[in-house]
């Protein structure tokens, strides 16, 4: 599968930091004993897995290396890439909304936050690209007021992936440009609107208000808008990553995550640790800078393509 191959080139710097490693540890014992254990311990951290998850994932193996009674390389193996896929589907996911299916409205509101630098103007480019490419019209919302420059950005990104763009003077309302958003796609017959907000630090209460009203604000321009809420997270962050999860979630519910910068990351095994501690579905993973650097998370995809 081309796609398969496309991630496993990606994926090159976790696969070498995290199944690598795992194959040779494998390999140097014989047994699952607890030097083993031990090992494969460290390595699923040292990869981001996260404590609390690699424990379960541990436990999960030898349980049934023990009831099985297979303990061989490949039947660890095995068993692990079955537990980490466990884990990665152990989510919210009976609530995701597939963007491959007919949009459930018209138009279709997805609001795009996170903190500073994560990857939210490209990711929303390429977006962008992918609803393009099958037909639908798409309009940008430049709700990053803040930044300089940053609408400059966003309409070059427009331009690119023929999306259009509605803004407004800097240090606008970011929920007047949401709104305006929303009135002129129902007008000109856009079938998605994709928000830029400005990186926001999660632990700033002023930053997380003024994401609410533009909620809020949404909802007024277009009931049940926004649609789709997803926080963009940096790949690269590691487990600090994690704790803007859990308070984007708590300020204004999300509704899953876009990992970006996977592809410059050694320790991807951070989705496991969103999945399984935050139950936080990932719809999609950045693989690049240019626009068609994004593809859709498939749980067993990813540990496919890290595993063989
Ligand atoms: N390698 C790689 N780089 C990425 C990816 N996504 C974004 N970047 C890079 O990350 C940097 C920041 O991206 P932006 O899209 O501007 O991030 P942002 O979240 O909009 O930033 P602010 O608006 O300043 O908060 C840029 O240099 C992007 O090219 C990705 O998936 N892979
Ligand atoms: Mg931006």
């Amino acid at each position: 599968m081309a796609i398969l191959k496309k991630l496993r080139g990606k994926l090159s710097k976790t696969r070498e930091n995290l199944t690598d490693k795992i194959s040779r540890a494998l390999k140097a014992h014989k047994t699952l004993d607890e030097g083993l254990l031990e090992e494969l311990e460290e390595i699923l951290i040292a990869a981001d897995v996260g404590v609390e998850t690699t424990s379960k994932i541990l436990e999960t193996v030898k349980e049934r290396a023990r009831k099985e009674k297979k303990e061989s390389s490949s039947d660890i193996q095995e068993f692990l890439k079955e537990a980490m896929l466990n884990a990665l589907t152990e989510t919210n996911r009976s609530g995701v909304i597939d963007l491959d299916s007919p949009l459930p409205s018209e138009p279709y509101v997805i609001l795009m936050v996170g903190v500073n630098g994560t990857g939210k103007t490209t990711t929303i480019a390429k977006l962008a690209r992918m609803f393009d490419r099958r037909g639908q019209k798409v309009l940008i919302a430049a709700c990053d007021t803040f930044r300089a420059a940053a609408t400059e950005q966003l309409q070059i990104w427009a331009k690119r992936v023929d999306a259009d763009i509605v803004k407004n003077v800097p240090q606008a309302d970011p929920a007047a440009v949401a709104y305006d958003a929303i009135s002129a796609a129902k007008a000109r017959g856009h079938q998605v609107v994709i928000a830029d907000t400005a990186g926001r630090l999660h632990t700033k209460t002023n930053l997380m208000e003024e994401l609410k009203k533009i909620k809020r604000v949404m909802g007024k321009a277009l009931p049940g808008a926004p649609h789709l809420t997803l926080l963009v997270m940096d790949a690269t962050t590691g487990q600090n990553g994690l704790r803007q999860v859990k308070l984007f979630d708590e300020a204004i519910k999300l509704d899953g995550i876009v990992l970006a910068k996977l592809d410059g990351t050694a320790k991807g095994g951070i989705v496991l640790a969103i999945a399984d501690e935050y139950k936080m579905p990932v719809y999609y993973v950045g693989l690049g800078e240019k626009p068609d650097d994004l593809e859709k998370f498939e749980p067993k995809e990813f540990v496919e393509a890290i595993f063989d």
